[in-house]
């Protein structure tokens, strides 16, 4: 019986899934699920991407945590379109949660969105948000072995940034190990190696996130785009 109910919830959230993606595709709108650990840099990132991004699309920010509201305050305060939603204590955003997002917003003066996800390897993963690209972070100050404890989420990434570099040679971190882990669990996932102290990797990552909006077909279930029970 509870599994029956876990699967009806699972198809109640894949179909509004289906919705979200129709409605920002007939929209033209491109949207990313950033996920990652809490504080392995999921706002910094979408803070120095922004300046990049924004010389030729626009853009606008879904931010889900679990409660408060300080990263989307802090994007409007540097002049963002943002809007928070709290799940409550929920450990990933799903997507009625979105859907109320997207409500909020204009769609027709967007041409991206980010959906910076709950902090958390593992739950995310196994939701489908209607999203079209799905980056993951992993940073230098989690330590080397993430992807190997937790593939899932690596294995379901679009791209990964490997962020926080510029804290290598501070703490004991194999970059080629976490790079060749990342390549074994998911080929297809396009690696960056990132700073958002520096700046390094920004450019390069934003090139990447501007030639898929311009090519990237809407993520079909066949491609990963079902959700499955937690895992
Ligand atoms: N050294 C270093 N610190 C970073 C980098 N990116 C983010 N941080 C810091 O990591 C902390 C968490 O960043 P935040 O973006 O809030 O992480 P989130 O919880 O994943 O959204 C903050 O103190 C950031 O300044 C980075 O590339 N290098
Ligand atoms: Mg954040």
């Amino acid at each position: 019986m509870k599994i029956k109910v876990r699967k009806n919830l699972l198809e109640e959230n894949d179909a509004i899934a289906g919705r979200i993606r129709e409605t920002l595709s007939g929209a033209g709108v491109i949207s990313i699920n950033i996920m990652g650990s809490p504080g392995s840099g999921k706002t910094s990132l979408i803070e120095k991407l922004l300046p990049f991004l924004t010389k030729s699309i626009r853009a606008a920010v879904i931010e889900g945590d679990i409660a408060s509201s300080m990263d989307t305050d802090r994007l409007r305060e540097q002049g963002y379109e943002a809007v928070q939603i709290n799940t409550d204590g929920a450990c990933r955003l799903d997507a009625n949660m979105v859907w109320h997002g997207i409500s909020a917003l204009d769609l027709s003066t967007i041409d991206i969105l980010f959906i910076e996800n709950v902090g958390n390897l593992v739950c995310p993963a196994s939701c489908d948000i209607g999203e079209s690209i799905r980056l993951v972070i992993t940073s230098v100050s989690e330590g080397d072995d993430k992807p190997i404890k937790y593939p899932v989420i690596f294995q379901v990434a679009d791209i990964v940034a490997l962020n926080k570099i510029d804290m290598i040679g501070h703490t004991p971190f194999d970059d080629t190990r976490v790079i060749r882990a990342i390549n074994d669990i998911n080929p297809r996932a396009k690696v960056f190696p990132t700073s958002c102290i520096t700046g390094s990797g920004i450019e390069e990552l934003s090139s990447h996130i501007l030639s898929l909006s311009e090519s990237h077909p809407p993520r079909s279930a066949a491609a990963g785009g079902q959700s499955t029970a937690p895992q």
